[in-house]
C-alpha cells in the first residue's frame, strides 16, 4: 500500500467503505491511475446495488441516535474531525496531488478548505436558529424551527475530492444526518483517506453512533442506486450537467430534494479602467490554474475593445512562462489533466473553435521534461466571437475565450448568454460598472465578484449557482437549512380557540 495512505489510517478497507476492496494489481473492475504519470495506483470493484443498499440501511439506523444527539455535540465532533485534517493536512494533500494531479500549493489549499468548513460547522452547531413570528391570534406563539432531515447522499466529483465532501458532510454532521458520500470514481483513495480520518474520530468520541458516515465506491450505477433510495431525503451531486439532470430525474421521481452545483461556463468582463496588472494576475489563476478543471475556471473574457489588445498580448506572455509538468514538482503551476479523454475533449473543443473562427493560441500537448503517461497541455487562449456556438459549453480544461465590447450592456448580454451560471467577474475602478454588474440586471449568476477572480471562493459564502448550474447552494451562510427540515409550529396556550383569518365555525 501507498505509505501516505497507511499514515493517514486507511488500513481495513473493507471496514470503512462498501466497494472498497483493496486489489492491488487483482483483476478488479475499478482501477485507478495517477493523472500525473498514468501509473496504477491500485484496484478496487465497485460497491454492488445490495452494498448500496446496506450501507444506506446502516445510515438509516444511525440516524435516530444522531438525530437526538445536541447539535453543540455533533459539532464537537466536527470540532475534532477539524483537528484530525490540521494534523494530516500534508499527508492528505499529498493524496491529492497523486491521485488528481493538483499542485501542491493548490492541494493543501483543498485540505485548507475541510478545515475552515469544520470550523464553520462548529460554530453553526450553536446557531440552527429558528424564527419566532408575531401572530395574529391572541396567546398563541407562532415558530420556525428546524430538525434533522435523515441520510444524506452526496455525490462529488474529481476535481474536488476533498473539500466538497466535507462542504456536505460536516454541515450535514451537525445538522444531524448521517452521510452516505459516493466519490467519483477517479478518486476513491482522497475518499477512503478521509473516511477513515473521520472514522478514526468517531472511534475515539463515545456514544457517537456507528453508522454516521460512510463511503460507496463506483461509478454512475451506485450514484443512481443512491438517488434511487427513498431512504435519503436529500441527495447534494456536485459534477456534469447530464450527471446533475440523471440525477435530479431519478430523485424527482420519488419527489425526494436534490442540491446540484453543476457546470460552469464563467465569465468576466474587463473594462476599460481595469488595473491590468491585477488582470493578467486573477485571469491566468482563475483560466488555467488547477488546470482549467474547477468549476468556477474562467472561460470567458469579456474584454472592452479598448485595452483588448494589450490584454491579450500580456496573457499570452505569461501563458508563454508558465511552468507547466509534474504538480510535485516546485516552481510547478500547471499539472496535468485528470486523463486522456479530458485532452481529447480540449482537442476537440479547439478544433471547433477554429472551425467557428476562433484564432487559437496555445494548446496542444506538453510532452518535453514531463512525466510520461500524463496528459499535459499548454493552456489556450481563444480569440472569437460571441456568436460562435463553442462558447456556450464547458469544456473542463485550460481554455480561456476572449471576446470584445462596446458597451457595458452589451458585455452583461454576452455574459449571460450561456446556458449556466456559477460564477462570474468584473475588473473595473468605476464604482458604477462595478454595481451594476452585481445589481438584478447585471451577472445572473450564484457568484459576482468585482476586481477578484471567479475562481477560489472561501468557505464563510453559499456556495452555486443558476440555471443548468442547477440551483443549489451548500457550504457557508444558511446553506444549512437545506440539510434540515423546517417546521411551523403554533402552540395556542388560551382556552379560547379563534381562527385564522378571523373565520368564524361555531358548532
Ligand atoms: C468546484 O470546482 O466544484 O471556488 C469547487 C473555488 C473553490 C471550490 C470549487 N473554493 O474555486
Amino acid at each position: 500500500m501507498i505509505e501516505v495512505l497507511r499514515r493517514l489510517g486507511v488500513g481495513e478497507l473493507r471496514a470503512i467503505a462498501a466497494g472498497a476492496e483493496w486489489q492491488a494489481g487483482g483483476g478488479a473492475s475499478l482501477a485507478v491511475r495517477s493523472p500525473i504519470d498514468g501509473a496504477a495506483l491500485g484496484e478496487f470493484r465497485a460497491a454492488s446495488a445490495a452494498q448500496v443498499e446496506a450501507v444506506i440501511w446502516g445510515a438509516e439506523c444511525a440516524f435516530p441516535a444522531w438525530r437526538d444527539t445536541p447539535a453543540p455535540v455533533r459539532g464537537e465532533l466536527v470540532r475534532r474531525i477539524g483537528n484530525a485534517f490540521r494534523e494530516h493536512q500534508a499527508d492528505l494533500a499529498e493524496v491529492v496531488t497523486l491521485e488528481v494531479g493538483k499542485i501542491a500549493a493548490e492541494a493543501r489549499g483543498e485540505v485548507q478548505e475541510v478545515i475552515d468548513i469544520c470550523d464553520f460547522a462548529v460554530g453553526l452547531s450553536r446557531q440552527l436558529y429558528g424564527k419566532t413570528i408575531a401572530s395574529e391570534r391572541p396567546a398563541h406563539r407562532l415558530a420556525e424551527y428546524w430538525h434533522p432531515l435523515g441520510p444524506i447522499g452526496v455525490i462529488t466529483a474529481f476535481n474536488f475530492p476533498v473539500a466538497v465532501w466535507a462542504w456536505n458532510a460536516m454541515i450535514g454532521l451537525v445538522c444531524g444526518d448521517p452521510i452516505v458520500w459516493k466519490p467519483s470514481e477517479k478518486a476513491p483513495l482522497c475518499a477512503l483517506a478521509c473516511q477513515a480520518l473521520v472514522q478514526s474520530v468517531i472511534n475515539e468520541m463515545p456514544r457517537t453512533p456507528a453508522g454516521i458516515s460512510n463511503l460507496v465506491i463506483g461509478r454512475a450505477d451506485v450514484g443512481q442506486a443512491l438517488a434511487a433510495s427513498p431512504l435519503v431525503p436529500l441527495v447534494s451531486a456536485t459534477g456534469s450537467v447530464p450527471m446533475g439532470r440523471a440525477v435530479a430525474q431519478t430523485v424527482g421521481g420519488r419527489l425526494g430534494r436534490t442540491l446540484l452545483e453543476l457546470g460552469g461556463n464563467n465569465g468576466m468582463v474587463v473594462a476599460p479602467s481595469a488595473d491590468l496588472e491585477l488582470a493578467v494576475r486573477s485571469i491566468v489563476f482563475a483560466a488555467a490554474g488547477t488546470c482549467g478543471q474547477r468549476c468556477t475556471t474562467l472561460r470567458r473574457l469579456i474584454v472592452h475593445e479598448s485595452i483588448a489588445d494589450e490584454l491579450h498580448n500580456r496573457i499570452i506572455s505569461v501563458y508563454g512562462r508558465l511552468v507547466i509538468g509534474d504538480p510535485r514538482r516546485e516552481g510547478v503551476l500547471v499539472g496535468p489533466l485528470i486523463d486522456e479523454r479530458a485532452y481529447n475533449a480540449m482537442e476537440s473543443a479547439l478544433v471547433a473553435a477554429r472551425e467557428q473562427g476562433g484564432s487559437v493560441h496555445g494548446g496542444g500537448r506538453v510532452t518535453d521534461g514531463v512525466p510520461k503517461g500524463g496528459y499535459y497541455v499548454r493552456p489556450a487562449l481563444v480569440e472569437i466571437s460571441p456568436e460562435a456556438p463553442i462558447i456556450q459549453q464547458e469544456t473542463f480544461a485550460p481554455i480561456l475565450y476572449l471576446m470584445r465590447y462596446q458597451e457595458l450592456d452589451d458585455a452583461v448580454r454576452i455574459h449571460n448568454g450561456v446556458p449556466q451560471g456559477l460564477s462570474s467577474a468584473i475588473l473595473t475602478r468605476d464604482v458604477r460598472e462595478a454595481e451594476r454588474f452585481c445589481s438584478a440586471a447585471g451577472s445572473d449568476c450564484g457568484i459576482v465578484n468585482v476586481n477578484v477572480g471567479t475562481s477560489g471562493a472561501e468557505i464563510g459564502g453559499a456556495f452555486g449557482g443558476e440555471k443548468e448550474t442547477g440551483g443549489g447552494r451548500e457550504s457557508g451562510s444558511d446553506s444549512w437549512k437545506a440539510y434540515m427540515r423546517r417546521v411551523t409550529s403554533t402552540v395556542n396556550y388560551s382556552d379560547a380557540l379563534p381562527l385564522a383569518q378571523g373565520i368564524k365555525f361555531d358548532v
